[in-house]
């Protein structure tokens, strides 16, 4: 070992000088009181919750800094495959509960603290969310980090350092207006690694000439140089020393602050704005869920990202001085989405250009690296480039792209001699005008796995946009590997009572290591006890998300009514407007009750939340909609506790924990065959909610997993999507009777200015209905009657809801991790000693 090298008095006054991690509340006290007189030089007199917090951290982050050298150090003498998680989002959310938790020293910290006087709570809620992420996709890399450190899997995130994460929602007259997301004014969790930084090229030109041997040698010349620099993050597995890294980069200008030479000369203001130029690569984060715009400087983002992250890998590869053969045994290298495909032409550049490998020998190395994740196939997410703008900004990677192309067309027309039609089907460049690189394609061609996210989602990839691909490659080549949740953050972090029930039902917390053991609550169904307090723990979940919606917007809601809640990206795939035309509906049948009847309905609570791209104007104009509806219907005096109508400012990762454990029913109401898998429908269940949902995504596996009596499924069926749309435009349609009231009502001004609403209801009335909102409704509507009559049971309820959560074992993105370790990476565990 490298220590044995060191003499033994040095390394005995090292290990005795060395921080020990505190071990009672007393311990912990002491350490945030000397951060926060020291490192944040404030006293007792001037001690708020933000300076509490920023010491609390500041004591969690020496722990955790030791146990990361420690893992770190291991992980580079043990010498074996590590994995890299390319991702371009990683919605983290807060990192101080999470740290504590998984240290298991919060109840410690809680003494302390409150010895000082604060309340656990109100620390914790002092932090800004990591937000460097849209949705699912950015919440799975998260919970995924979770899962590898807590399984002692070798692995390295790799993304950027966006300076403005996801903007903040404010709803300010029933709109959505976004603010800017400055979340680095004091964040603890990140260490900037200032020698840790690589210049990136860009723009330049490409060409080939051949050396004195005859050999054909390519080079990139000229262009612009951006510095990449790494800050890292600790990311602590539950219950284990591993603590892995999670290196986000930044960007500036390459050469320090500005050109000195520049400014010398007296052209301060070019040599400012080039520097301005650098750092705007790492700005911001691009607020698309499942939409691609192809802009310049997303690209340039992803460039920039991809070449110093394989820049980084290939250099800690040559460390182990092992022949270039061995990379894909030391490296797996996973591209979440087509976001990081750039990376595979990358690679063969470093092999062939950089270390002079032969281009076939590189290329068998880079298929052997990669693998791909496909997580859409919604035809405005799946990633085109133009050749004229990677041709002016990477000429180089062009050329690259060019010559994968050509190896494995030429391998395609010599395997399917008789399906000339194929070759243009299957090109990596669309022959458009202009042409365009189409980036999915390239990710399968450059990768020796491609996953989907849930079942049908994966036999739907095989089957339409990488139908050819199975012919050529077989159909081993595409897997599935269904998506999870990580228990810790959300059923531990989220819901600390029920995940204190269930460890006293099951005997400790092993469940938060092992989530099918869950498995053994079906014992308890009966338990009086139990569901007792199971029933209890939901009320009281419920009881904190209705304190939280009258602070924050200013409507009282009755805890016991029926919660029912849809918090997502606004999306018109994911169906929002379905939901809301439904409260409509259900809005109407109550105006036109007698009393008598009314006092039969059972009381209920329509939640929405979800932020909307800035573009995407129908998305607006449905927020718009709930929060007109909820106007109207919370101010009718005949409604009174039987309709709210709560649209929920801002949902981010810290709400989302506040939210998911107070559902009764959750909503993901997709058009069959749009949502790949969805994850939130498992934190929901996995709370003890059950799910109103369409047959999409994880909904399908789900239901396997609970049983169809415990879920409430309705709609069309994905097979059928395509004639049904189909129908809405060479068929004359007749609307609903009921959806029709609902839509008279919405023209009569109901909820404010019709014309808001006219493209939201002539989209489905005159142009297609493309998301089979008619076609889904009426089954909607009845099943949420169904909804209510089973809630009317409340005993059988609670079986359901137990029942459920019992058997979500499988949704664990432990279970996920494994699956990705033997299918795909093939890499194992290090276990610290
Ligand atoms: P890299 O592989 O050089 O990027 O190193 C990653 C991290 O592993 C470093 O920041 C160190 O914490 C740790 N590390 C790498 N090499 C050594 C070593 O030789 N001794 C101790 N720690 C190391
Ligand atoms: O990825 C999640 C899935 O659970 C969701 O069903 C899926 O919609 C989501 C381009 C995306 N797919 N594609 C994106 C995000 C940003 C962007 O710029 C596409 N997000 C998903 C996890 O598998």
């Amino acid at each position: 070992s490298v220590e044995a090298s060191i003499p033994e008095p040095q390394r005995a006054a090292w290990t005795n000088y060395s921080p020990k991690p505190f071990e009672s509340a007393e311990g912990f006290g002491k350490e945030a009181v000397r951060h926060i007189e020291t490192t944040l030089a404030r006293s007792l007199y001037n001690c708020d919750e933000a300076a509490t917090y920023a010491g609390t951290a500041l004591a969690l982050r020496d722990r955790l800094v030791m146990d990361w050298n420690k893992t770190q150090q291991n992980q580079t003498f043990a010498d074996q495959k590590r994995v890299y998680y390319l991702s371009l989002e990683f919605l983290m959310g807060r990192a101080l509960d999470n740290a504590m938790l998984n240290a298991d020293v919060k109840d410690m910290a809680r003494e302390g603290l409150s010895q000082l006087g604060f309340r656990m709570e109100d620390i914790i809620s002092q932090e800004h969310d990591a937000a460097l992420g849209n949705g699912g996709l950015g919440r799975l890399a998260a919970c995924f980090l979770d899962s590898m450190a807590s399984m002692d899997i070798p692995a390295w995130g790799y993304g950027l350092r966006y300076r403005y994460g996801i903007f903040k929602q404010e709803i300010i007259d029933g709109y959505q207006v976004e603010v800017p997301d400055y979340w680095l004014d004091f964040n603890p969790w990140e260490f900037p690694r200032h020698d840790v930084s690589v210049d990136i090229q860009f723009y330049g030109n490409a060409s080939k000439f051949q050396d004195e041997t005859g050999k054909t040698v390519a080079v990139w010349e000229g262009g612009e140089i951006v510095n990449a620099v790494a800050y890292d993050v600790p990311i602590p597995g539950y219950k284990t020393a591993t603590t892995n890294n999670l290196r986000l980069w930044g960007s500036k200008a390459s050469g320090g602050e500005f050109d000195f030479q520049k400014f010398n000369r007296g052209e301060y203001e070019s040599s400012v704005s080039d520097q301005q130029r650098a750092e705007t690569i790492s700005a911001v984060l691009y607020p698309n869920d499942n939409l691609e715009r192809g802009k310049e400087l997303r690209l340039k983002q992803q460039y920039f990202w991809c070449a110093a992250s394989l820049y980084d890998i290939v250099r800690r590869f040559k460390k182990t001085k092992r022949a270039w053969k061995d990379f894909p045994s030391q490296v797996a290298i996973q591209l979440n989405d087509t976001h990081p495909t750039l990376a595979i032409p990358e690679l063969q550049r470093i092999l062939v250009d950089l270390e002079g490998l032969e281009w076939d020998e590189a290329w068998s190395i880079v298929q052997k690296t990669f693998g791909y994740t496909n997580h859409t196939v919604l035809p405005e997410a799946l990633e085109k480039w133009s050749v004229p703008l990677i041709q002016h900004l990477l000429p180089r990677h062009l050329q690259i792209i060019y010559d994968i192309n050509l190896n494995f067309l030429q391998y395609v027309e010599r395997n399917f001699p008789k399906d000339r039609e194929m070759l243009g089907r299957v090109s990596i460049i669309e022959e458009s005008q202009p042409k365009m690189v189409r980036m999915a394609y390239l990710a399968v061609i450059g990768s020796h796995k491609v996953n989907g996210v849930a079942e049908l989602h994966s036999d739907l990839i095989k089957t339409t946009i990488f139908k050819d691909f199975v012919k050529i490659y077989g159909p081993d080549k595409f897997t599935n590997v269904t998506n999870g949740i990580t228990p810790r953050r959300w059923l531990h972090q989220a819901n600390p009572r029920l995940s204190a029930l269930i460890a006293s039902k099951l005997g400790g917390y092993d469940f938060l290591k092992d989530l099918t053991l869950l498995h053994k609550l079906e014992n308890f169904v009966d338990d009086k006890e139990f569901r007792k307090e199971f029933a209890e723990i939901k009320l009281a979940n419920k009881e904190r998300l209705a304190k939280y919606i009258h602070e924050t917007t200013g409507v009282t809601v009755n805890p016991k009514a029926l919660f029912d809640i849809q918090v997502k990206r606004m999306h018109e795939y994911k169906r929002q407007q379905l939901n809301i035309f439904g409260v409509i509906h259900r809005y109407l049948a109550i105006k036109s009750m007698s009393p008598e009847d009314r006092k039969k309905l059972a009381p209920r609570v329509s939640i929405f939340g979800g932020k909307a791209a800035p573009g995407y104007w129908m998305a607006k104009t449905v927020i718009h909609l709930i929060c007109e509806v909820g106007r109207v219907v919370n101010n009718d005096k005949d409604v009174g506790d039987l309709l709210k109508v709560i649209f929920l400012e801002d949902y981010n990762v810290s709400k989302a924990e506040i939210i998911c454990p107070a559902s009764d029913i959750s909503e993901h109401i997709s058009t069959a065959g749009t949502e790949a898998s969805g994850t939130s429908n498992m934190k929901f269940v996995l709370n003890g909610g059950l799910i109103i949902g369409t047959c999409d995504g994880a909904n399908i596996e789900i239901t396997r997993e609970v049983g169809e009596n415990n879920i409430f499924l309705f709609g069309n069926l994905a097979e059928d999507v395509d004639d049904l749309r189909h129908a809405h435009i060479y068929q004359k349609y007749e609307l609903e009777p009921s959806l029709a009231s609902v839509f008279d009502a919405i023209k009569a001004g109901t909820f404010g200015d019709a014309g808001n609403f006219s493209a939201l209801v002539n989209g489905i009335v005159e142009h297609g209905d493309y998301y089979l909102v008619s076609d889904d409704f009426v089954s909607y509507c009845k099943t949420h009657e169904l909804i209510d009559e089973a809630y009317g049971d409340r005993e059988a309820w609670v079986t359901k809801c137990i029942q459920s959560v019992a058997r979500m074992g499988f949704f664990s993105s432990d279970r996920c991790i494994d699956e990705y370790a033997e299918m795909i990476w093939n890499v194992e565990k290090l276990v610290p000693t």
